[in-house]
């Protein structure tokens, strides 16, 4: 263990990164690789620091878990925290590895599927095992580096037994299997103190509909909810719940879509109380949304709870998960989350380095890249909303509605037959431009 003047280093026996130090900010004049050029931790933007604000967690699975194989191509990235067979000495390496990469990066958060931590078990009685060792493990280590979990969730895409789904899986014994696993994972959430939980179903769907009987899936996957979320409640969790949308890949047809079907969903099976939504970048551009849309969606309905960060490609539709650089999208961003109060999670990145980026301290690029990305784009829709016209100009567009038969008719005080008197005594509207690109000059000047 190293003290250094901002954060306690927490490596294992083995050093796995050997020659990088904690990472610092040096400021946009530095020409240093290793090094924040924009995020500022301790820095106050308006009442909150850089750090309270932007809550960053690093993901357990591509980051520690990653080995660059893909459906076309073999493992690239033999990282040494990867090589031992044994599962729990893989795992402890792992968590050395990982604890030492947060902590030298300064980063507050991690997040994990119960199965990043370690490989399953052949029984119930051995996987429970395995995970009560690996989270003894990971509780020294929180408690040694101040690092804390942002949410815990279950690996219910992986194994064979769930390509029928999990909660939604035609066969109730299947069903069973998960639900022992989510109580698993949100017992080792709660004993890790983990700030939230999020569900992500990657097989909870079709492939195709003509084996499915969709309202009977729907109706168990709320069941299924209901019985997670009261078992937490029970058991002392007070986090939130984050449902966290994408349309497809793995299934054909995913039943968390996108930002409003996940809310009709909650609305309808009386979950809106507990479940917020977790967005993710490349999800919201898969269902043909921009970031900002999905965002904007989940906040009009007061549901706007954490992000996933990453992005995906302009040429092609995949998931790519590649690290957030884009700042100008970032910065649409934060224009919706300043608006509405933050985010009651923080920002994992859901990301990974290209299969080819091969070295250990590729990770730290990757991070510190996205980070500042960031760091820019809090900055500048901060400016954006203090400091020019953007507030009052969106304002100013609808202050039509503010007063008089506008404001009559937001209250519900005019009929049809009110709106067609009043087109005649007014005539052809008067043309308004939409100023699109004045709006978008705002936002090139801040960033
Ligand atoms: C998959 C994805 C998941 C969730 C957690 O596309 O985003 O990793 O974030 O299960
Ligand atoms: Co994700």
């Amino acid at each position: 263990m190293t003290k250094t003047e901002n954060a306690t280093i927490v490596s294992g026996k083995t050093e796995f990164f050997k020659g990088i130090g904690r990472i610092i900010y040096e400021g946009r004049e530095s020409t240093n690789p290793l090094a924040f050029k924009y995020y500022d931790e301790a820095r106050m933007i308006g009442e909150k620091s850089m750090k309270e604000h932007l809550r960053f967690a690093v993901a357990y699975w591509h980051t520690f878990g990653g080995t660059g194989a893909d459906p076309f191509g073999m493992p690239t990235k033999f990282f040494p925290w990867l090589t031992s067979n044994d599962p729990v000495k893989q795992a402890k390496d792992k968590m050395d590895a990982a604890f030492e990469f947060i902590s030298k990066m300064g980063i507050p958060y991690y997040c994990f599927h119960d199965f990043d931590l370690i490989q399953e078990g052949d029984t119930i009685a051995e996987t429970d095992k395995r995970l009560e060792m690996i989270t003894d493990y990971a509780l020294e280590k929180q408690q040694a580096s101040g690092i804390k979990l942002l949410w815990g969730t279950s690996n219910l895409f992986s194994h064979p037994r769930y390509m029928n789904g999990a909660a939604t899986n035609p066969d109730f014994d299947v069903v069973v299997y998960a639900g022992s696993q989510v109580k698993r994972a949100l017992d080792i959430t709660i004993k890790l103190g983990g700030k939230h939980y999020v569900f992500w179903g990657g097989r909870e769907g079709y492939m195709s509909l003509l084996n499915t009987n969709m309202k009977k899936e729907l109706d168990h996957m709320a069941s299924f909810l209901h019985m997670a979320k009261d078992y937490a409640r029970k058991n002392g969790f007070n986090g939130s719940f984050f449902i966290e949308p994408k349309p497809m890949e793995p299934s054909k047809h995913q039943y968390d879509f996108d930002a409003a079907t996940v809310i009709g969903f909650l609305r309808e099976y009386g979950l809106m109380d507990d479940f917020m939504l977790n967005i993710e970048v490349n999800h919201a551009t898969l269902a043909q949304h921009t970031f900002q849309h999905e965002l904007q969606v989940a906040a009009n309905a007061g549901q706007l709870g954490s992000i996933d960060a990453n992005r995906g490609d302009y040429q092609n539709g995949w998931d790519t998960d590649q690290f957030p650089v884009d700042v100008y999208e970032l910065t649409e961003a934060f224009l919706v989350i300043l608006s509405h109060g933050g985010l009651i999670g923080g920002i994992n990145f859901d990301a990974k380095t290209r299969r080819n980026s091969t070295d250990p301290v590729d990770i730290f690029y990757a991070h510190i890249s996205g980070m500042d990305a960031f760091a820019r784009a809090l900055t500048a829709a901060y400016n954006i909303l203090e400091n020019t016209e953007y507030s009052r100009m969106l304002e100013e567009r609808y202050s039509s509605f503010s007063n008089g038969k506008g404001k009559d008719f937001e209250n519900g005080k005019l009929t049809l037959k009110d709106m067609a008197d009043l087109a005649r005594q007014q005539g052809e509207p008067v043309q308004k431009s939409g100023q699109q690109e004045l709006y978008e000059l705002l936002i090139s000047r801040q960033i």
